[in-house]
């Protein structure tokens, strides 16, 4: 298919494991940082930030290099399920965008956005959307590319970065590709760009006029796949995961919350959605999951098992509450997620005799609030709890 559309988005992290670094310690920003082993030891760079990369480091650098490069660099440990979660919170933005999300890396997916424009608006609104969304509720900058096919939407962030948002037009290909290295062919590693620099071959454009016979000739298939990239052809889809392993919902507030009942009543509503979804597609879970982010982004988790799988939206509450009642709130809170986890097609349960048992089977009461809310749709109908107080932030 030779889709002029731009519909294809590529997102990547700045700088990932340092952003998130800067991001919980803040005086950090604006600091070469440097985030892998311990500089004494033979360990290699992870990442740096951009500061530290104007000193000449970079990713997989070994690290007491970096520390010749960069003497006054601030030097820390990988630190990774801070990486990971972050990674989960930017990852579910992109699903709420589109279902084909391809993840190629801990910081890094291809989104096909066909079908979504109705709801979202065209890829360079949706790209901005995502921008703004990562930026509110992880706290990191994202960079964004936009085009007709993958290897195109891919150059386009790398063009872009950091904090980009760039988009390569069907008629721009020619003049944007000729000029650059061969290396930013995707694919086209270090031993490839040396033996294209060797016949003579330096530039996109130079490429394309040596043609697809010799090059095939001198590297085979890949010289043909070459070939095809640097015409700007690339007719790789997007290949979404295969299924959710999780649902969720999750929202940052406009204004810092203290109140716990407020934080209650979003769990409500959470509650009911999470549960509704589960029920849509015939599944029950297993474990309730709580998330509370802090003011200053300390985020916090708590996950319960339950004894058997349920759908039921109030079992959900329930559990959310008795877990957030196991966190303190001190502290303002900026954003409060409940997901469910654990899914199993529902109706498969394991017999139980404790007291989630009864609770856990369909409720009728959920399946006809569903049936309301299908019809007539989700403000028809509302919890009592929700009712009293409209007036909250975020909501
Ligand atoms: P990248 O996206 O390649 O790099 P980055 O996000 O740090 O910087 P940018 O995208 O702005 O150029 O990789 C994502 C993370 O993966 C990175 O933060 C750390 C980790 N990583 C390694 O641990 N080793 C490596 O060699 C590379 C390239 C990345
Ligand atoms: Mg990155």
């Amino acid at each position: 298919m030779n889709d002029n559309r731009l519909h294809i988005i590529h997102c990547d992290l700045d700088a990932f494991f340092a952003a998130v670094e800067q991001r919980d310690h803040p005086e950090l920003i604006g600091k070469p940082v440097i985030v892998g082993g311990n500089p004494e030891s033979r360990s290699v760079v992870s990442t740096c930030s951009y500061e530290a990369r104007t000193f000449g480091v970079h990713s997989a650098m070994p690290t007491s290099q970096a520390r010749i490069l960069c003497p006054q660099g601030i030097f820390l440990p990988v630190d990774m399920p801070r990486y990971v979660q972050a990674s989960h919170e930017v990852f579910a933005i992109f699903h709420e965008f589109t279902p084909l999300v391809e993840g190629l890396s801990i910081d890094e997916a291809f989104l096909d956005i066909n079908g979504c424009e109705r709801l979202f608006g065209d890829a360079v609104a949706i790209g901005q959307q995502i921008k703004a969304r990562v930026k509110k509720d992880v706290g990191l900058n994202i960079s964004v590319g936009i085009s007709v096919n993958k290897f195109l939407a891919k150059l386009a962030t790398e063009l872009g970065k950091p904090d980009g948002l760039k988009v390569i037009h069907a008629d721009e290909i020619d003049t944007v590709l000729s000029p650059l290295p061969v290396s930013y062919l995707w694919g086209a590693g270090k031993r490839t760009v040396e033996y294209l620099n060797r016949l003579g071959i330096e530039t996109i454009g130079q490429l394309r006029e040596f043609g697809p016979v010799e090059l095939g000739k001198r590297l085979g298939k890949s010289g043909q796949d070459l070939w095809m990239l640097a015409q700007g052809i690339d007719e790789r889809v997007v290949e979404p995961e295969r299924e959710a392993k999780s649902m969720g919902k999750e929202t940052t507030f406009d204004q810092d919350i203290s109140s716990r009942e407020v934080l209650q009543r979003t769990l409500l509503e959470f509650a009911g959605d999470v549960g509704r979804r589960l029920r849509k597609d015939q599944m029950e879970a297993k474990t309730v999951n709580l998330k509370l982010r802090y003011s200053d982004f300390k985020t916090v988790t708590r996950a319960q098992t339950l004894p058997a799988a349920t759908n039921s939206d109030l079992l959900v509450y329930q559990v959310a509450v008795n877990l957030l009642d196991q966190l303190s709130l001190k502290k303002q809170v900026r954003l409060i997620g409940l997901s469910a986890s654990g899914l199993q097609p529902a109706g498969n349960a394991e017999e139980d005799t404790s007291l989630f048992a009864e609770e856990s089977k369909d409720s009728p009461i959920d399946a006809v609030v569903d049936k309301i809310r299908d019809r007539y749709g989700k403000s028809a109908i509302t919890r009592a709890a929700l009712l009293d107080d409209s007036t909250e932030p975020g909501l």
